[in-house]
């Protein structure tokens, strides 16, 4: 009941936040796309117990890539490449804000795409996206459709040479002008809305210290590491607080 009333007030004022500021910035992880069937890490993880021998991080490594590219690809195909989905209220809102002229930029640990197909032009991808993959060898472009009817690990088209996703896989550095640009759009903000996210993966949790402001929106189902961080908390599904925004 307390904390219902808590959300609810809170509510009211991220609406005004909103409706108040032409500099907000989003910040988002796995929880943007769960309402668009797009399971998180950690429901992946439990699904993922019964068919894989190692758990999704280590799949998801560098390391394991190079040593074990079939085993790698069987997850990835499996659960990773989501090319049905298609966008939710909270992609589709974001891309409103922005055209509208309120958002600046949407900075996201997400790798499925799924904000620029909602419409968003400013999608800063932390951790790259499925849908562009290039052969290690001669840097062919190769479509997500061929990696998912590909079987074993995809071969390049052009010169048979293996192909790799452009995902930032554990063990390998962010892309410097992304992480750059992220930090620019995030130390210049008014409004920083947090989603989504577990506030978990390095370093992009530890963007949050580059916010300046006094409105950092932390909105996610579960509690976060950096709950305390937030001047506005609300624990809730992302779909039911973006349906209320006004545009
Ligand atoms: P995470 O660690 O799985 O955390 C997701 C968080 O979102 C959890 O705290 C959930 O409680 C919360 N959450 C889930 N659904 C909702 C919802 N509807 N509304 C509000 N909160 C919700 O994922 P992170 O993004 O924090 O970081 C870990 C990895 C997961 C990142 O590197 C991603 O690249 C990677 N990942 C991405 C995708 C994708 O691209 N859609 C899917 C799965 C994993």
């Amino acid at each position: 009941m307390c904390s219902e009333k808590t959300n609810s007030e809170n509510m009211e004022t991220f609406l005004k936040w909103i409706n108040e500021s032409d500099n907000i910035v989003f910040f988002g992880g796995a929880g943007v796309s769960t309402e668009s069937g797009i399971p998180d890490f950690r429901s992946v993880d439990g699904l993922y117990n019964q068919k894989y021998d190692f758990p999704p991080e280590t799949i998801l490594s560098h390391s394991f890539y190079r040593k074990n590219p079939e085993e790698f690809y069987r997850f990835y195909r499996d659960k990773m490449l989501c090319l049905d989905a298609e966008p939710n209220i909270t992609h589709i809102k974001l891309a409103e804000l922005e055209k509208a002229g309120k958002l600046k930029g949407v900075i996201t640990q997400n790798i499925d795409g799924l904000h620029q197909k909602a419409g968003s032009k400013n999608v800063m991808e932390l951790h790259g996206s499925v849908l562009r993959n290039y052969c290690e060898r001669c840097l062919q472009f190769v479509s997500a459709e061929d990696i998912l009817h590909s079987e074993g690990v995809p071969k390049c088209p052009k010169c048979g040479g293996p192909v790799k996703p452009d995902v930032v896989l554990y063990e390998e550095g962010l892309n410097q002008k992304t992480l750059e640009d992220a930090i620019y759009y995030i130390s210049h903000a008014e409004v920083l809305i947090i989603g989504g996210t577990s506030l978990a993966v390095y370093p992009a949790a530890g963007l949050i210290d580059y916010y300046n402001g006094d409105k950092l929106v932390l909105i996610n189902k579960s509690a976060t590491p950096m709950d305390k961080r937030a001047d506005l908390l609300i624990q809730q599904g992302l779909g039911t607080v973006f349906e209320q925004i006004q545009i």
